[in-house]
């Protein structure tokens, strides 16, 4: 629990002109106990602090042993929403920009052996600027309005929650210590390929860096004593997706990359970083996994969930990765923004391929400029640092459904894909798209064509008679303009789950199991030509502002809120299931020793007609 107050003063500054970085925030006014990680917005019974827009502070104290001054210290901060500022014992230490990634600062040099106190301020604001970007509206009718009267207009379909959202973590290292490690993965025939680079800091301190591969018994498979270079692993275990393997031992193979450094003065410093031996690619109709076709079937998720918002939290993040595999999805977007590294790891470790998402949700006219531009390849530089050793992740999507029909967002997005691919040649780059096919500008650059699609729902709504046509058409027309293969990364129809009615009804659970049903008859078609994924919209319901079009949230969701199945669910079980299942005895993936049970059987679900 942290100390915590929002600053409601009309010009939202208060917190600043009065300096409350300079005692404890309960010395300057009020404060309640507030949970990290979590959301503040529905943690009290106040409107005012669920819908709050402007600066919130926290603070804490923490205390450094002086057995640890011979070290550094470090402070991180996992994720904070949105822009962020942190003092420590009173004095700035650190600024960062942007939700959903972490920062960090040492502490070493402000002295803090002992007790302290850290206190951080956070703005949710959304601007022209920000990531996800968003517009303040004054509304200046004196009839309508009191003075100085302000909203919050969202360009993205999803709470603008807020706070400290992730763990803050105080850490150590040694003075001199392993700073960053990069691993790119090959194969030749039978063997991995391992390229890597370690940096340390400071490289001048350096006395030798030792790096071994270890098996998942921990027995060394593959050694050397320089920071950079090229590891053979023989008759390497491949990382592969659960649903391309039918024994647990083949999924997702991990090993461990174990960097020893010594320093001049004989201390060392270690780290162990689990890794995978695939790789990814694309021809104009397939998508590879270790030069074998995948057929991405999955979700879009979002980090929501009642109470904690879009906190961490640990029981929900199992929850989620049962509900993934009872589903048999094998993939996930992390829509719109990238998702905290607990769940990363679950995916490197579970088996499931993640298109990792910037927070580029709703870029619109007026939000293509230099400014935007210069932090959204921060952005990227951020979550690629962040993620570019996790074989789950496949592909980095630049953003979702932007209006890339303009003509300025050619360059955009060419800028950015280039940054990408400069950064990481060894994975695909997209953006999620809904333009029309004639109209779209930016597509492009993207290695494969990710494109949301609402057929009989945001238009023709109720009319499933037309899906099957409509959507035929343009998938065919995106494909035959590009030449690439297509996922289509979203589709779904809100369902209020316990509403039936027959013949369906929009809304209704019916309505949901039909609309999705018309969809798979397409997918079923096309994926003998060009489609490699399907991905449903939504996982599971998800708070969205106030709205007419939104019954307390999106409730395009599988799965309700609190993760019970719609009837949907169950439907996308068996789907699903049977996907994995004549994907599995298409091909025996798993090298050497894959054999496909003759005891698999798709799960039973009720029939659906
Ligand atoms: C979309 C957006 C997603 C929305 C969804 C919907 O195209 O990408 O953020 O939530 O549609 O349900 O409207």
């Amino acid at each position: 629990m942290w100390n915590f107050r929002i600053d409601a003063s009309e010009s939202r500054f208060q917190g600043f002109s009065e300096k409350w970085y300079t005692r404890p925030l309960k010395q300057s006014g009020p404060v309640i106990p507030m949970p990290v990680p979590a959301s503040y917005n529905d943690i009290t019974q106040s409107k005012e602090l669920r819908d709050f827009v402007g600066w919130a502070w926290y603070d804490n104290e923490f205390y450094v042993p002086p057995e640890l001054t011979t070290k550094r210290v470090v402070l991180r901060i996992d994720s904070a929403h949105y822009n962020t500022i942190v003092w420590v014992n009173g004095q700035e230490v650190m600024q960062h920009f942007g939700g959903h990634l972490p920062f960090e600062v040492e502490l070493t040099k402000y002295d803090v052996q002992g007790p302290n106190r850290v206190t951080v301020a956070i703005n949710n604001t959304l601007t022209p600027t920000t990531l996800p970007p968003g517009t303040i509206e004054y509304k200046n009718d004196p009839l309508k309005y009191p003075k100085g009267y302000f909203v919050q207009n969202l360009q993205m379909d999803f709470f603008n929650y807020a706070g400290i959202h992730r763990s803050v973590k105080i850490y150590t290292t040694p003075k001199v210590y392993i700073d960053d490690i990069t691993i790119v993965t090959g194969i030749q025939e039978t063997n991995g390929m391992v390229s890597y680079t370690v940096k340390s800091t400071p490289a001048s301190s350096v006395q030798s860096v030792h790096v071994a591969i270890l098996d998942r018994e921990g027995r060394s498979v593959g050694e050397s004593g320089q920071s950079q270079g090229q590891i053979t692993v023989h008759n390497a275990n491949l990382w592969w997706p659960y649903s391309m393997v039918t024994s647990a031992n083949e999924t997702a193979y991990l090993y461990t990359f174990k960097v020893t450094l010594t320093s001049n003065s004989g201390v060392t410093d270690q780290y162990s970083l689990p890794f995978g031996i695939r790789t990814v690619s694309a021809t104009s109709t397939q998508l590879l996994l270790n030069n074998k076709p995948f057929y991405c079937h999955g979700v879009a998720k979002h980090e929501d969930a009642d109470i904690r918002g879009k906190g961490l939290d640990f029981p929900l993040i199992a929850k989620d990765f049962n509900l993934l595999r009872w589903l048999g999805a094998n993939c996930i977007r992390t829509s719109h923004y990238p998702y905290a590294e607990e769940i990363m790891d679950q995916a490197d470790q579970q088996g499931v391929v993640v298109i990792d998402e910037s927070p580029g949700v709703g870029i619109h006219k007026g939000n293509f400029g230099n400014e935007s531009l210069s932090h959204h390849l921060q952005v990227m530089e951020e979550m690629i640092q962040r993620d570019k050793n996790r074989p789950a992740v496949i592909m980095w999507s630049m953003a979702n459904e932007p209006q890339s029909g303009l003509p300025e967002a050619e360059f955009y997005f060419k800028t950015i894909s280039q940054f990408v691919k400069k950064m990481d040649p060894t994975r695909l780059v997209t953006f999620v798209a809904n333009a029309d096919y004639q109209e779209e500008k930016a597509a492009q650059y993207n290695d494969i064509l990710c494109i949301n699609r609402y057929f009989a729902w945001y238009s023709d709504c109720s009319h499933t008679e037309l899906i099957n046509l409509q959507l035929t058409n343009d998938l065919q027309a995106f494909h035959s303009k590009y030449s690439k293969p297509v996922i289509v990364t979203e589709y779904g129809a809100d369902t209020i789950p316990g509403l039936h009615q027959d013949p369906s009804f929009v809304f209704t659970e019916e309505f949901q199991v039909e609309f999705l049903t018309e969809y798979h008859k397409v997918f079923d078609r096309l994926k003998k030509e060009f489609l490699v994924g399907e991905m449903v919209w939504n996982f599971a319901d998800f708070m969205t502002l106030q709205q007419i079009t939104r019954v307390v949230g999106n409730k395009k969701g599988l799965f309700t809120r609190q993760r019970q199945p719609k009837m949907s669910a169950h439907v996308m079980r068996s789907r699903y299931h049977g996907l994995m299942h004549s994907n599995a005895t298409q091909h025996s993936y798993a090298q050497g020793h894959a054999t496909v049970s003759s005891k698999f059987t798709p799960p039973v679900v009720f029939p659906v007609g």
